[in-house]
């Protein structure tokens, strides 16, 4: 069993991933849960402050040390002590998410998701507190809680038990360090469209080569530092270039 503990001004949006879809029915199961913290709960002056301006000056507002502080402590309080736990800030300055990544996170027992709003979070409680600091793309949303989700998905997903027996995480885009192959449902033509030939000839063999190819072909073309990464065979590389698709590692 997998434990989100989420640190967030909005925990209401977490019902969207606990509710619906693979996730949702991975709850039902209870293949992971999700304990959401709002440091609102832990600000004691009247005004309910949990943002301040920054120092130095400058347009926004800085999430405080204390109330996060004391999300944090609530949450290490309800965990027992030889459990493993790993706290993470999700920002746009994190270490990029990637599939092995994902791999990795769905080993935890304990995750704490640190979800900032406003300019960010004192820079204090990052250093302190926050073991790493993960971001899922090269852009800016308005709070951590939507790549929040994102991180839970990607990790739920791959919790033993959580998708049908005949979706396979190891047939995934990524499982195999390359983009997914194209995929067609009936019916076979329709706006005088068809589907590709091989697909319809029961002849699994060359189905798995064709889709091996497209594979390599969409990640040559679209994702070359990916195909970097990629063992190939001789024969693949080959291919590649025939299709003058050019295998950088043999440049
Ligand atoms: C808000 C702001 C307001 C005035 C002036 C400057 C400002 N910068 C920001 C800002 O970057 N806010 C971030 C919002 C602070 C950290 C949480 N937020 C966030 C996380 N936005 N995008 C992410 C994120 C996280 C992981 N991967 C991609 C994006």
């Amino acid at each position: 069993m997998l434990n989100f503990h989420v640190i967030s001004l909005f925990p209401e949006l977490f019902s969207a991933v606990r509710d619906s879809g693979v996730t949702g029915r991975a709850h039902q199961k209870g293949l992971w849960a999700c304990h959401c913290v709002n440091p609102r709960g832990h600000v004691y002056d009247v005004h309910n402050t949990v943002d301040d301006r920054p120092f130095g000056g400058g347009p926004g507002m800085v999430m405080m040390y204390q109330p996060l502080k004391d999300s944090l402590l609530q949450i290490r309080s309800s965990i027992e002590s030889s459990a493993s736990v790993k706290v993470i800030y999700l920002s746009p300055q994190g270490n990029p998410l990637t599939q092995t990544k994902v791999a990795e996170l769905a080993q935890w027992q304990h995750l704490v998701l640190l979800c900032g709003r406003y300019e960010g979070v004192d820079e204090r409680f990052i250093e302190a507190h926050v073991d790493e600091e993960i971001s899922v793309g090269d852009f800016v949303v308005s709070g951590g809680e939507l790549p929040a989700m994102m991180l839970m998905d990607a990790v739920v997903r791959l919790l033993p038990g959580a998708l049908g027996h005949q979706a396979s995480a190891a047939e995934d885009s990524f499982s195999d360090g390359m983009l997914d192959c194209p995929h067609y449902t009936r019916p076979a033509m329709i706006d005088g469209m068809a589907v590709p030939a091989v697909l319809q000839s029961g002849n699994h063999a060359a189905i798995a080569q064709w889709r091996r190819q497209q594979k390599l072909a969409r990640t040559a073309s679209r994702r070359p530092d990916l195909l970097a990464k990629v063992e190939l065979t001789k024969a693949e590389q080959d291919w590649l270039t025939e299709q003058g698709l050019v295998d950088i590692k043999t440049e």
